[in-house]
């Protein structure tokens, strides 16, 4: 039997950061099969973080927002999620190099049933590109 695996992921990018600080990537999920899959990891192709891990923003009280990381997501089968700025992000801990913008690099998604998902040419942007 053929298996299908749509499963994409579409408009990529993240905000610039500091060498030894850290930089956060978004992009959008596209899940176009009729089963769910799980993002369960991420990394990167160069070796520009000590370490990636998933996020998620909450409110932490008193107008403040706090992170933590999570250990996967669920996407939903004919669905798309989005990680965006106050939402779910991939976090690049600890930068080998500065991250200026124009900058590129290679993200790869972790899912439980595509596999490994190469983001190519995740692009550095201080305001996020328009869609
Ligand atoms: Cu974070």
């Amino acid at each position: 039997m053929l298996l299908l695996l749509s499963l994409t992921v579409s408009d990529a990018w993240a905000r610039p950061g500091m060498k030894g600080g850290n930089s956060a990537a978004y992009f959008v999920i596209n899940n176009d099969s009729d089963k769910p899959d799980t993002l369960y990891g991420a990394d990167v192709k160069e070796d520009i973080a000590k370490r990636v891990e998933i996020h998620e923003t909450y409110d932490a009280g008193n107008g403040k927002m706090g992170m933590r990381h999570v250990p996967f997501i669920v996407i939903p089968p004919k669905s798309k999620v989005e990680f965006k700025p106050g939402g779910y992000h991939v976090m690049l801990i600890g930068l080998k190099e500065t991250l200026s913008e124009g900058k590129t690099f290679t993200l790869i998604l972790r899912f439980k049933r595509a596999g490994d998902v190469i983001v190519k040419d995740v692009k550095v942007y201080v305001t996020p590109p328009k869609k």
